[in-house]
């Protein structure tokens, strides 16, 4: 203690102190100057609020995870401009996404430096990537989610294709949020209406039929199109790679575009290959007065050109997804891929499952399963499928028509193709007692 005490900067902290000139940090962040601060930093339009509220305690639990003292969050939007977005070109669109998003993480940033130089102690969550790899698949990677945090904080609505639509800006916006460990003196709380105009041109221009027009998202169709390029995408094209017999062999796999694109990603960002329920969406004050003038001409000039437009679409085979690009969309290649989302654990395949669940495929299935997992991971679970829904419950329920017992880890290397089921099934380590027909029915319900 004796060699800190003379330690030049501590005496100098201490002598600060004594004189009264160390500045404490405010015990309350005064609202209109804190928005001022935030607009000069360059968002857009900005709301706050406290963890206390309900509708966040979750959200509170993995924030705290990265940022201990969490009491209110800063939730803020950046524009995108909306002729780039809405581009056929992808480089256009793509550009946009990544200056955006390069300029809101930017914004966080100068908050927080404000901030911590009245000595307020600030967090400024990603935007996008990077995220906690070392959580993927399993568990969410993402440290914040914006979109919660910007609901409550009053900036807009998701609309059906659940992205957030700001009343003025519409969905054309990136959202980010900073977050402090001091109150603020006033809070925002969401606003009375949506401004989704449930048109539904989100659900007519997804090239993978993600968005259903009642609102339910296909997270698969999403990922496995728009993601090509990234996460699962890259993996499945590693193992490409390392599957190919020769030169020739991966050149009948990837075609040249497709390498070139996925160049251009690892060079200059992952490119997203739609977006286009961002695209063609019109709701919001400044983006409305064209559509409201002649529909007509916005399906012409926003939402048939991405239609219209030839290019490949990444699917899952045998997926909803699949069967919606050979229906919609003749025009445009089907190519089938991996996505790279598959389970390692019980808990994994709990949150995965109705991630992946195909509502269409399993159309016509009406099934209950009994799961009991054994080895390193004991569980049970009941799964039903019944009139294109899925539930999963914690325990054993009901009559099942088939019970599934097996060792946790032989299972998941049958989900992941690692492990044949004919030798899992004659060693014992996966046992059925029903029907087999009704696991092949499970198993097409979720195609990875
Ligand atoms: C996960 C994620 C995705 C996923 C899932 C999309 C989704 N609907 O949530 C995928 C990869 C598909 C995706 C795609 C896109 N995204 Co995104 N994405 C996120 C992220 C990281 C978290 C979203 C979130 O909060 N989800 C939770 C709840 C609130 O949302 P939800 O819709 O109910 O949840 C779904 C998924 O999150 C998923 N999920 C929930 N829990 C878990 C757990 C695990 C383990 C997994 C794997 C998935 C998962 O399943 C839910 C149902 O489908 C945020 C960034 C962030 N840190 O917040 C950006 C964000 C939502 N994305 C954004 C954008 C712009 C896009 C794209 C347009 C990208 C592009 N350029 O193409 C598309 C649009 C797709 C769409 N219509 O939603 C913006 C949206 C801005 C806005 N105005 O709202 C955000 C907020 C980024 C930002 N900082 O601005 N995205
Ligand atoms: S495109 Fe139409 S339906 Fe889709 S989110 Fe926008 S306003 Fe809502």
């Amino acid at each position: 203690m004796a060699k800190i005490d003379s330690h030049p900067n501590v005496i100098e902290v201490r002598r600060r102190a004594e004189q009264g000139r160390a500045e404490a940090p405010p015990a309350v962040l005064d609202a209109e100057w804190l928005r001022r601060l935030c607009m000069a930093a360059g968002a857009e339009d900005v709301g706050f609020v406290d963890f206390e509220r309900p509708e966040l305690a979750d959200e509170r639990v993995q924030i705290e995870r990265a940022f201990l003292g969490a009491k209110a969050a800063i939730s803020f939007v950046c524009r995108m401009n909306r002729e780039n977005v809405r581009s056929p070109a992808r480089s256009a669109s793509n550009l946009e996404f990544h200056l955006t998003n390069h300029d809101t993480n930017e914004v966080g940033r100068r908050i927080v430096t404000e901030l911590e130089s009245i000595g307020v102690r600030a967090f400024n969550g990603n935007v996008g990537f990077p995220m906690e790899a070392d959580r993927f698949p399993s568990e969410r990677i993402w440290v914040v989610a914006h979109k919660p945090i910007a609901v409550e904080a009053g900036l807009g609505h998701m609309g059906i294709h659940r992205n957030v639509i700001h009343p003025k800006f519409g969905n054309f916006i990136l959202l980010g949020t900073v977050v402090v460990d001091t109150e603020i003196s006033a809070y925002d709380r969401p606003i009375d209406y949506n401004p989704c105009l449930e048109c539904k041109l989100c659900v007519a221009a997804c090239p993978t039929g993600a968005i259903n027009p009642d609102g339910r998202f296909d997270f698969s169709a999403c990922i496995t199109h728009n993601y090509r390029e990234f996460l699962g995408g890259f993996e499945n094209w590693v193992e490409t790679v390392v599957e190919s017999k020769d030169a020739k062999d991966y050149r009948q796999r990837m075609s040249e575009p497709e390498n070139a694109s996925l160049w251009q990603s690892l060079g200059f960002g992952p490119n997203y290959k739609a977006a286009y329920c961002v695209s063609v969406c019109p709701a919001g004050e400044d983006v409305l007065g064209p559509y409201l003038d002649s529909r007509k001409t916005h399906l012409a000039n926003v939402v048939k050109p991405l239609q219209n437009k030839v290019e490949t679409v990444y699917v899952v085979a045998n997926s909803d997804a699949e069967a919606h690009v050979a229906k919609r969309f003749p025009h445009k290649r089907i190519k089938r891929v991996g996505n790279g989302l598959r389970a390692r654990t019980v808990d994994a395949f709990v949150v995965g499952l109705p991630l992946i669940f195909q509502r269409e495929v399993s159309r016509g299935l009406d099934a209950t399963y009994h799961f009991t997992f054994t080895g390193a991971e004991q569980r049970k679970l009941t799964i039903v499928i019944r009139d294109g829904e899925l539930t999963i419950a914690e325990g054993h329920e009901g009559e099942p028509d088939l019970r599934v017992r097996a060792d946790a880890a032989t299972w998941f290397g049958f989900v992941a193709k690692e492990r044949s089921l004919v030798w899992a099934l004659l060693t014992r380590r996966i046992r059925l007692s029903g029907p087999p027909r009704l696991l092949v029915a499970f198993g097409r319900c979720f195609p990875n």
